[in-house]
């Protein structure tokens, strides 16, 4: 009935977009094959003596495998992101690197599968810094390389979660590079993405869009939910707003609002924060074609608290929803309502893709518990149900949902220890075998449903 909706009012010109998403580092491994160099990523859980992606789920071999899975299943996208320093060694193409890529979009396309391609999910080459404004241009070549060669992209996606790769990579240190240090890092990391964003959005329009018709340019931000604890309680209302754009407006303002960052990120940072040129808010301004949104949890907030301790999962002694098999996700169906109701409201773009979404649980060595996953159906049938309240009642505009994540892969700081898959992946065994977990039967089932319903 949702879908329905979406397509009397022409939301929907094109089917809905059920998929998966990915990311390079993460499924990958091949990390020195094909002429690759290495990513901050390499170098950072080298160094750290971390788990690390040199083998993951070794999709650079399987993915012909992966995708008959999904074919079978009936995903009709598949969202996976380029590894820069495959297709680039320095300022020089890598032909090997790029000829994987045209190979795997050439594949799921002969499978009926579209291609949603992320330029950039946080593998940045070892010799740039996202605080340097060298980075601007360097990511603006490498976008124009990959549009010159992915001719039949018809949806990217410019960045992954800047306030993720800012934030954890320059501030918290939690991320490669693996910077701990004052705000200004971070925040200078996040001017230049914005930038880097807005040139690659135009690189696009001016080069490849008069030829590519129904090609779409977004950029993908994460944000929880954030919710007041006393909902009557007019502090507890203004700082969930305001940390909703510490998070979400710092880089959604200036691309789907005023072309500049919202009056609550600028009072909190100060003279902290970089400043935008005219000429940079006029080009950053409206450069996204979609709404690309990472979503998976919420937080009460409580303004009775102060500090950086105003966050809370409690309420009246009742936790927000159930807890994961990651630290910081709980279950909150509802709160995706709210998130997706929010952006209409505020920003009202054109189009919502979800281009993540999905749960966690903690590795175990029994399989059976981690393949007969019904806790992650629950949580699908949860969100599911939310997002088709926003479309039906709150009129948002959503034309797509790509569930984190295909396979369980690399999951960053916390390695193998967290499984976010439809697919069960042993990383014990060499040849990396995959199980089908319930969770993709229900998704595949309830995607033929839809389908019929149309
Ligand atoms: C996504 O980020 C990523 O795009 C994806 O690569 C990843 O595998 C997936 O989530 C699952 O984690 O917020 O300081 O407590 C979602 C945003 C950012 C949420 C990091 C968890 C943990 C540190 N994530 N965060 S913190």
């Amino acid at each position: 009935r949702a879908i329905k909706k979406l397509q009397s009012d022409g939301t929907l010109n094109q089917p809905f977009m059920w998929g998966t998403a990915t990311a390079a580092y993460q499924v990958e491994g091949a990390w020195k094959e094909g002429g690759r160099s290495p990513s901050h990523w390499d170098t950072f859980t080298h160094n750290k003596g971390m788990e690390n992606g040199d083998v993951a789920c070794d999709f650079y071999h399987k993915y012909p495998e992966d995708i008959q899975l999904m074919k079978q299943l009936g995903f009709t996208h598949f969202r996976y992101s380029i590894s820069w320093s495959r297709v680039m060694n320095g300022e020089l193409r890598n032909e090997q690197g790029i000829q994987f890529y045209r190979d795997l979009t050439q594949e799921l396309l002969r499978n009926n599968i579209e291609p949603v391609v992320t330029l950039y999910h946080w593998d940045l080459p070892d010799q740039y810094d996202w605080r340097d404004e060298n980075v601007v241009n360097a990511f603006a070549e490498f976008a124009d390389l990959m549009f010159s060669e992915l001719t039949d992209v018809k949806h990217w996606i410019t960045l992954n979660e800047p306030w993720v790769f800012c934030a954890l990579g320059y501030h918290y240190g939690l991320h490669a590079p693996g910077t701990e240090g004052p705000e200004t890092g971070m925040l200078q990391c996040g001017h230049n993405a914005l930038k880097a964003h807005a040139r690659a959005y135009g690189v696009f329009k001016e080069r490849y869009d008069p030829h590519r018709p129904g090609a779409k340019v977004g950029i993908a931000l994460s944000s929880h939910w954030f919710e007041p604890l006393e909902p009557s309680n007019a502090a507890d209302q203004e700082l969930s707003e305001k940390k909703r754009d510490l998070m979400l407006g710092w880089f959604a303002e200036p691309v789907y609002g005023s072309g500049d960052y919202p009056p609550n990120v600028k009072s909190h940072y100060g003279d902290q924060l970089p400043v935008f040129s005219e000429a940079e808010k006029a080009m950053i301004k409206g450069s996204s074609d979609f709404f690309g949104l990472n979503h998976y949890t919420s937080v009460y907030v409580d303004s009775t608290r102060g500090g950086g301790s105003d966050e809370t999962r409690i309420k009246h002694g009742a936790p927000i929803g159930a807890l994961a098999g990651s630290e910081w996700l709980y279950v909150v169906p509802w709160g995706f309502n709210r998130i997706l109701t929010y952006i209409k409201t505020r920003w009202d773009p054109k189009a919502i893709v979800v281009t993540e979404n999905g749960m966690s649980d903690a590795d175990t060595s029994d399989v059976t518990s981690l393949v007969n996953d019904y806790s992650r159906i629950a949580f699908f049938e949860g969100y599911l149900t939310e997002m088709a309240k926003a479309i039906l009642h709150n009129d948002v505009p959503l034309v797509g949902y790509l569930a984190w994540s295909l396979l369980d892969n690399f999951e960053w700081e916390d390695g193998y220890a967290e499984r976010f898959g439809l697919i069960y992946v042993d990383f014990n065994d060499p040849g990396r075998r995959r199980v089908v977990k319930q969770s993709a039967e229900y998704l595949g089932g309830l995607i033929a449903q839809a389908e019929l319903c149309r």
